[in-house]
């Protein structure tokens, strides 16, 4: 890939957003242009399809002048409390228990951050992850102490185990005797957002209920500042989906954004993590990890190990599902 994605292309403060194509081969190729209207609109990304319902519900706050750390806690809430969403809040895949365990955590412009993990029976982990970012001297709360603390707070007691999940969940005891899925390709949506407001601020987070049938008590990369989302207001923001492990030990999010900071776009940033990636795992097969990012600028880019991996685009002019680039095509 020779060029950022961004340019110019009039006088009149008119601008496009070049996503271009990076092949395995490294062949460059414009894959499509969307005219926005200038440098300084909010917009927001998000991981997977489900990202469209949650960049609504976030644009709706930065269209009112809302500040995007208040976008990203307004979003994802709304993935959170979606029953359908089978890795994410209400209606996540438990684990090999059956117990739903929750990872979340939010960024905003100045470095705040806060974190849960391990986390049971509240609906929103994001706002819990946001009352530890503003209330408690901490970073992270986990398991029994960050449920009373959501507790103490006026969260709800909830039971997050649908009867599809729950159905899913016996299913696979039976059927797969307890050998743990792989997070391929196709078998995951957590949603992890990075939003940039009226103020030129960015503020980034992520939720999910992790690796589906998990073991009891493990934590992924979700709820790990550098890991799941990194951001410096100077530079830009990135966050990732995918196999936690894989993600976490490349320091993900945080590559990527030191990457920015010494110049490549957003999309170079994430194919070169993505490198790291495939340097640092001897099997990828039956690993994804997606990431997307964000600069300061407003230039977005994504990039995955393998094919299937989409985020969705939100301006204040359009909403748009995007295919990410990627490395390896999948086969079956
Ligand atoms: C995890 N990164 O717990 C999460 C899983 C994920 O889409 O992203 N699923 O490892």
């Amino acid at each position: 890939m020779k060029r950022r994605e961004f340019v110019k292309i009039g006088g009149l403060g008119t601008t496009a957003l070049i996503i271009d194509g990076c092949k395995a081969s490294g062949n460059t190729e414009i894959k499509e242009i969307l005219p926005i209207a200038n440098l300084n609109q909010t917009k927001v990304i998000s991981t997977w399809s489900s990202g469209l319902k949650a960049n609504q519900s976030a644009n709706k706050v930065l269209k009112n002048n809302g500040s995007a750390l208040d976008a990203i806690e307004k979003g994802l809430n709304v993935i959170e409390s979606d029953p359908e969403n089978s890795s994410v809040g209400i209606g996540g895949l438990p684990d090999a228990n059956g117990n739903v365990t929750l990872d979340a955590c939010i960024m905003d412009h100045e470095f705040n951050c806060g974190s849960i993990s391990y986390l049971q029976n509240i609906e929103n982990p994001i706002s819990v992850a946001r009352k530890v970012m503003e209330d408690t001297p901490h970073v992270m709360l986990s398991g029994e102490g960050a449920y009373n603390f959501a507790m103490k707070n006026g969260f709800k007691h909830t039971n997050l185990l649908t009867e599809n999940s729950k159905k899913s969940w016996e299913e696979w005891k039976i059927e797969n005797n307890y050998k743990l899925p792989a997070i391929n390709h196709e078998n995951h949506d957590t949603i992890a957002m990075i939003a940039l407001d009226h103020q030129g601020n960015l503020a980034t987070g992520c939720t999910t209920s992790g690796w589906a049938y998990k073991m009891e008590g493990r934590v992924g990369d979700s709820p790990i500042i550098g890991a799941g989302v990194y951001l410096d207001n100077e530079v830009g923001a990135a966050c990732a989906t995918g196999l936690g492990e894989a993600i976490i030990k490349i320091c993900g999010s945080h590559t990527i954004v030191e990457l920015m900071r010494n110049g490549l776009s957003p999309q170079q940033a994430c194919k070169s993590a993505i490198e790291r990636i495939k340097k640092s795992n001897k099997n990828l097969k039956d690993l994804q990890v997606g990431f997307i990012a964000m600069n300061k600028e407003g230039e977005i880019g994504s990039y995955s190990l393998y094919s299937g991996f989409n985020y969705a685009y939100q301006d204040i002019q359009r909403s748009k599902l995007i295919d990410s680039q990627y490395d390896i095509e999948w086969k079956d």
